[in-house]
């Protein structure tokens, strides 16, 4: 299948880093770059993912906080907000804003000796992540190839000519934007820089080598290379966050490659990224537009079903090269920043943006990469038991909005709408379940339960009664603001909506988990006794679910969160089954929303098209995907916030698997949400909670063929109910919606439906 993004200009360099977002993404998990491709100067952009500017693992916590957080929750409640937002910033705001953040290993270029070009071609190709830039210049047809190897830990940038030894280049080491206190040093297989981050100490080595048949001359920049047929330079970059002598682990990888040589390394690097991206398929049948520039079909209105389904392609592309085991989470741009400080830091921001990053891995079958984000709680939980007992003077695990590299927990900064929330470890903990429904991977899940214990353990100590409930405070609505009574607009709250709603994920894991595992204890009895104590949703004067346990006035009524539809998406508390009027109520919600200019961020459109996929609203669903291919997607086709966010690219193709197959509440329904002008397609591999996979065929806007299948050797049955056929599958937990007008073979740990 063509699964090609391709464009016919390279990305502009006249005025770095403007062409960024044009330019092409290549990573191995740890090691980025970006590809420029301009054949006169070539420029690459690259990153390793344990860079990372600014102060390491320091205690930020505000000693204030412990003796006042209960005053400020007080204070709320009496409706005293700009006090309480006092106190607030005075006594619980961390003592150092934003520590830490993600840095770019810099600019590097290749000079070459052409003065103009023509028949240019910069691709990227999906199935063997490998990208090609192709041009003439001077009667003779250059080419490149780029990857970067996760195998191998190099990026392999291989230059072919036709024609006898066409290739003349030069290369300097000297980065663009970046510090002074760069060293550059000539080595046994190359080159290197070792630079040092200013404030940390962390030292970082590039090195880069080169294997060719022409004549090599190294200066004491970089090197000039001579009338060859071929040469491939290898880079490779190393931190000492992850080794203490990094110029030999960098000289050993070089070595390695030298010896290996290019064909190899490419072999290798294509068997194993097809290892992860050929589990899954999907098709979608429209006009076939694949011999237009990629660029020019990304923000052009046209209908264009294919982009839809290369989009999803992308984002699993993206995961694969960005999320590999023993990497670090993706963060907020994936692994991909030119920026000395990204945009926000670069960081993990909890209430939304790291946990949509993983929303589509489990569905895309790729459930090993989920793992990073899990993992990552183990690097925040000592950090969270700190800060739940130096700020609040308890027990357990608590994070606030944002983490970072080294699992950083307390609140990030000093900005009132965001910093003061308590959810960002109980939010990343839901995704334990998730893993565990599509895997049904008990060990994992006896790892795990500790952790959320911890969690729960903070919570059970931090609730308090109001009003009959219990609920957090003080506490916000990411990262909203509404009008308060006295005509006051706030932040801070007690009981927001998504809290309730997290906790009621969190509570009920907790439980089920321990009851399967033969875990329960004290503390779990104690988090039987508040779930049901938590807050229901509540249905507002607008007819929506109310954001705050208050039924306020917002001041932006199409803000970006969309908060207190978590129970609609990513979780499930809200069902057309059993709960109609939450469903009702959650529409309304976002025809509010988006009536008033919501989704304008890229993640914020994502996040709306799985919950219009919830709400089985095709045409609606539809019409988002459309919105974010056209408003929110840069001509690389990363998503753009703006800036490049890579949340979007994540969240987008989670809801366009959410149109096409849902799992959640035990039901397993395919097609929930396919808007008309998908009526033809077809998927394959795509994963369904209970350990299933599924592969469909559908026409007209219906199934055609399905096979689903228990990866876990769990039978399906067929039976009537009073609503006709009913196929479950028990040892999963899960029942299958019978497809309008199909047919229902059971075969051993399979069920076919022929419509
Ligand atoms: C949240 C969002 C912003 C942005 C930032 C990284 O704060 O509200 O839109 O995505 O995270």
């Amino acid at each position: 299948m063509n699964r090609t993004i391709f464009t016919n200009i390279p990305a502009p360099i006249d005025d770095l880093p403007n062409g960024w977002d044009s330019a092409t993404p290549i990573g191995n998990g740890f090691l980025g770059a970006m590809i420029y491709g301009d054949p006169i100067s070539d420029v690459i952009q690259i990153n390793e993912e344990t860079i990372w500017g600014g102060h390491y693992g320091l205690d930020r916590v505000n000693p204030k906080s412990k003796d006042s957080w209960l005053k400020a929750r007080e204070l709320i409640i009496e409706g005293r907000i700009k006090e309480a937002e006092s106190l607030v910033a005075s006594d619980m705001y961390p003592t150092r804003h934003d520590p830490a953040w993600y840095d770019t290993a810099g600019y590097y270029r290749f000079d070459h000796k052409h003065t103009s070009y023509s028949d240019y071609k910069r691709s990227l190709d999906l199935n063997d992540a490998v990208c090609t830039v192709s041009y003439t210049a001077d009667g003779v047809a250059y080419k490149r190839e780029y990857l970067s190897s996760n195998p191998d830990s190099v990026i392999a940038v291989n230059y072919t000519a036709n024609g006898e030894r066409n290739i003349n280049l030069s290369f300097d080491m000297t980065r663009r934007g970046c510090d002074n206190t760069d060293e550059i040093v000539l080595c046994e297989n190359g080159i290197y820089l070792i630079a040092t981050e200013p404030d940390n100490g962390c030292r970082y080595c590039v090195m880069a080598g080169t294997d060719s048949d022409g004549c090599v001359i190294y200066n004491e920049k970089g090197f000039e290379v001579y009338d060859a047929s071929y040469l491939t330079v290898y880079i490779t970059a190393r931190t000492t966050h992850r080794s203490e002598d990094i110029v030999a682990w960098c000289d050993e990888k070089l070595a390695v490659a030298m010896e290996k040589g290019y064909d190899s390394i490419k072999a290798d690097h294509i068997a194993d990224y097809r290892s992860y991206f050929d589990r899954v398929s999907l098709e979608i049948e429209g006009e076939d537009r694949s011999d237009v520039p990629t660029d020019q079909r990304i923000g052009s209105a046209v209908e264009d079903n294919a982009l839809a389904a290369l989009y999803f392609d992308f984002a699993r592309y993206l995961l694969i090269s960005s999320s590999r085991p023993g990497s670090l989470p993706a963060n907020l741009q994936g692994i991909w920043n030119h920026h000395r400080y990204a945009p926000w830091g670069g960081k993990y921001t909890i209430n939304i943006n790291a946990e949509m990053n993983y929303w589509p891995a489990e569905v895309m079958n790729l459930p090993e990469l989920h793992m990073q984000l899990l993992e990552h709680l183990k690097v925040m939980l000592p950090n969270g038991r700190r800060v739940a007992k130096e700020m609040y003077g308890l027990n357990g695990f608590v994070a606030h909005h944002n983490t970072d590299m080294f699992g950083d927990c307390a609140p990030v900064d000093h900005w009132m709408p965001a910093t003061i929330w308590p959810m960002g470890a109980a939010w990343i903990l839901t995704h334990v379940k998730t893993h565990f429904d599509y895997t049904g991977d008990v060990e994992f899940l006896r790892e795990y339960l500790p952790i959320m214990k911890e969690a729960c353990l903070f919570f059970t100590e931090y609730l308090f009664e109001y009003k009959g409930d219990l609920v957090t405070g003080p506490s916000l609505s990411p990262e909203n603001t509404y009008i308060h009574p006295s005509g006051e607009a706030g932040q801070l709250c007690v009981g927001p909506a998504m809290d309730s709603q997290i906790l009621h994920d969190l509570f009920s894991d907790t439980l089920f988990a321990a009851k399967l595992l033969g875990e329960e204890d004290e503390l779990t009895a104690k988090v039987g006794q508040m779930l049901p104590r938590l807050p229901k949703p509540q249905i507002g004067k607008h007819g929506n679910i109310m954001e705050w346990c208050e039924d306020y006035e917002e001041t932006e009524i199409g803000h970006r969160h969309i908060s207190h539809l978590y129970g609609l998406y990513p979780s499930d508390q809200f069902t057309y089954e059993d709960t109609p009027e939450l469903m009702k109520a959650a529409r309304a919600t976002l025809e509010r929303r988006l009536s008033h200019g919501g989704g304008h961020t890229g993640w914020s459109r994502a996040w709306i098209i799985n919950m219009w996929a919830r709400l089985r609203d095709g045409e609606k669903a539809g019409q988002n995907v459309e919105a974010l291919l056209t408003r929110s997607t840069y001509p690389n086709m990363f998503d753009k916030h703006p800036p490049f966010q890579i949340d979007g690219n994540f969240g987008g193709a989670a809801g366009i698997a959410e149109m096409l197959l849902q799992s959640q509440n035990g039901n397993i329904v395919l097609l929930p949400a396919l808007p008309k002008e998908w009526s033809k397609g077809s998927i394959d591999g795509f994963k369904a909670r209970g350990n299933i996979t599924v592969k469909m065929e559908w026409a007209d806007g219906k199934v055609k063929y399905a096979k689903l299948t228990s990866l876990s050797g769990h039978g399906f049955n067929a039976g009537v109910d009073g609503n006709g056929t009913v196929v479950s599958c028990d040892g999963a937990g899960i029942r299958v919606k019978v497809p309008e007008g199909c047919n229902v073979i059971c075969t051993g740990n399979s069920v076919e439906f022929f419509g």
